[in-house]
């Protein structure tokens, strides 16, 4: 007895020390010093994740979304496919393809990409052969290291989102994470934010729609909902979706120009914003670079990417910042 708790207590001692260890080596990252200094909300649950020693699953539910490829007896497995194709497959705690899927914002699947460096972001809906395996054509824009993830719930359990990173070959130029802005343009449409994510608390963030200067109020549903946001936490692409408040013909939800969400971010730093809107029978992607926390010095996770700034924004500094932000194709 007092063996087995002497061992327990040293390995929560060890777990404790990995965390640490985990965290030091982070310092690198483009986490600030704020994120640090809360890491023991977030850092050691990465700890508690890398030691393997019992414990794991507990820690993976508080670890965000999308940073692992399996998870409670999911796993994610891209499998083969013909040119111009993407295809995995989920396996199940039973080791066997899932076959049988919740539907969930009116897909049974949703599957999402983005490069390393945060450009490239696609948002698409695979179709699910009798074997298990999800087919839809290559969201994988050109070149790079990308991360897919995939945001589902298999029936019978929890919702889940896996993540996988996906090479594709050939020539890549890092882009820097575009800096920090309030409002940004996408086909057309003028999108601004207001709002800043906290660490470990909701925030509102609210997304206002415009076009040629006049509010956008015949937004059009998508996916049962006025707007989607995902956001990726840049130096590991942390996955975060978050549902707007309101549901569309719920007789006191306005469609536009302003979607609003409470989201929570799960340390200080640099995220990537990807708000999917429909209007016009179209889906537009509008993205913006938000720091969650105390502003601070953000160092770039990329060589080439030492350019993020503090939030400040200032009225005249918005122009440059939207098209290049834009990672379609
Ligand atoms: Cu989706």
């Amino acid at each position: 007895m007092n063996t087995a708790t002497k061992l327990s207590g040293f390995a929560l001692g060890l777990a404790a020390v990995f965390g640490a260890a985990y965290g030091v080596g982070h310092l690198t990252d483009p986490v600030t010093p704020a994120a640090e200094s809360r890491h023991d909300s977030t850092g050691t649950d990465h700890g508690a994740t890398d030691d393997g020693h019992g414990g794991a699953a507990d820690a993976a539910t508080h670890i965000p979304g999308g940073l692992l490829v399996s998870d409670r007896g999911y796993t994610m497995q891209p499998v083969d496919a013909p040119a111009g194709q993407f295809a995995f497959r989920i396996s199940g705690p039973d080791g066997a393809p899932v076959t049988r899927y919740d539907v969930a914002h009116d897909k049974r699947m949703h599957l999402i990409v983005a490069r390393r460096d945060l450009s490239g972001f696609r948002h698409v809906h695979p179709e699910l052969d009798a074997d298990g395996t999800w087919r839809v054509e290559s969201p994988l824009g050109g070149p790079g290291l990308w991360r897919a993830f995939a945001d589902f719930t298999p029936t019978g359990g929890q919702p889940l989102t896996l993540g996988v990173d996906v090479a594709v070959p050939g020539r890549l130029d890092p882009r820097p994470l575009p800096a920090p802005a309030n409002s940004t343009t996408v086909d057309g449409y003028t999108v601004t934010l207001t709002g800043t994510p906290e660490p470990g608390r909701t925030s509102r963030l609210t997304l206002t729609v415009s076009r040629d200067g006049k509010p956008v109020t015949d937004l059009q549903p998508y996916l049962g909902a006025y707007g989607h946001l995902v956001a990726l936490r840049q130096g590991d692409l942390a996955y975060l979706h978050v549902h707007p408040e309101g549901t569309p013909g719920d007789g006191r939800t306005p469609a536009g120009p302003a979607v609003t969400f409470a989201a929570e971010v799960p340390s200080a730093g640099a995220y990537r914003l990807y708000l999917d809107f429909r209007h016009g029978g179209a889906v537009h992607t509008a993205e913006f670079t938000v720091v969650a926390g105390t502003p601070g010095p953000t160092t770039g996770a990329a060589p080439a990417a030492p350019t993020v700034a503090p939030a400040a924004p200032t009225p005249t500094g918005d122009a440059g910042h939207g098209a290049p932000g834009h990672g379609h194709n």
